[in-house]
């Protein structure tokens, strides 16, 4: 049996799982979502990830038809549907059904749609020898038309961005905003550590998504004793960088070791890199809210 998907609180399986073509998120892009994961038996972050999904809603006017507490329970449940216990899970709650105008308030119902699937892991070889990465043409958007903290069902700017990876022919590209600062990546955040050994990551306000990954490796950095700083970098920044890594729920922690064909220090993960890495590995291990009973 395949998996299955719930929404609006029933489940259904993969061929039947299909929402309106005047749904928002379909017509408009108009939703939000979030990717949580789960490993050994629990939800990494549940309530952190919960927490932003409340957050991007409420950025832009979307009552949510369930609690916080009920969504939680429903996200418990459906890796537990799937007999899961190490997961990529995907909540997606759009607009809901309107008409064809633009109108929100014509949508009477959000949809909440949740996906809880395997894995599908990037090959090990990434974390032992590190990512080459370029930098992007696409600029982030601005945080005065499309604030970059929202994770809305918009990713066409991410899109386009990952595309521009992918003709590179590496697997990540390196996003700067409007005015020469690096943000982050298609669907990461971006680390470097300096010759002084501090570890620096743009901070929220120049307009990235404050990945719940790169707030748990700033928190961990912290506890080892590393000085960390969210402090505006460039492009020279990333190419003098000692080390440079990228955090996100699917990526967890992966060294870059090339930018731009720009080798990073001796073109292996580093010290600092790689005794995250195992910090954080760690840590997933170790924590997040039991998806089965008794554990
Ligand atoms: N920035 C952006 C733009 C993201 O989309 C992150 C940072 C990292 O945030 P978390 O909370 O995950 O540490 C993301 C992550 C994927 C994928 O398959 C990743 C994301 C969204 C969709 C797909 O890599 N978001």
């Amino acid at each position: 049996m395949g998996i299955q998907i719930y929404i609006d609180g029933s489940y259904y399986s993969k061929e039947n799982a299909k929402i309106s073509v005047f749904d928002h998120g379909f017509l408009y892009g108009d939703g939000v979502f979030e990717g949580i994961r789960a490993y050994n038996g629990r939800i990494f972050k549940l309530r952190e990830h919960t927490e932003r999904l409340y957050e991007s809603a409420r950025h832009i006017l979307l009552q949510i038809p369930l609690s916080m507490e009920e969504l939680e329970d429903a996200t418990l449940d459906a890796v537990r549907k799937n007999n899961l216990r190490d997961a990529y899970i995907r909540t997606v709650v759009s607009r809901g059904v309107g008409d064809l105008g633009l109108d929100p308030q014509k949508c009477s119902r959000a949809t909440v749609v949740i996906i809880a699937d395997k894995i599908s892991l990037y090959p090990q070889e990434y974390y032992d020898q590190g990512l080459e990465v370029t930098t992007a043409v696409t600029r982030q958007r601005n945080a005065n038309s499309m604030e970059p903290r929202i994770k809305s069902l918009n990713y066409l700017n991410n899109i386009l961005v990952k595309t521009e990876a992918t003709h590179a022919g590496v697997m990540e590209a390196i996003v700067l905003n409007d005015q020469g600062y690096v943000v982050e990546g298609s669907g990461c955040n971006v680390f470097i550590v300096t010759k002084n050994g501090e570890l620096i990551t743009p901070p929220s306000y120049l307009g990235i998504l404050e990945g719940i990954t790169r707030n748990t490796v700033i928190e961990l950095a912290r506890e080892i004793g590393l000085t960390v700083k969210e402090n505006p970098f460039t492009r020279h920044d990333l190419y003098i960088a000692r080390e440079c890594f990228l955090t996100g729920t699917a990526a967890e922690l992966i060294p870059v070791t090339s930018i731009d064909k720009r080798i990073v220090a001796e073109g292996t993960p580093g010290p600092v890199t790689k005794n995250l890495q195992e910090k954080f590995h760690h840590y997933t291990q170790n924590n997040g809210t039991p998806v089965y009973p008794g554990e």
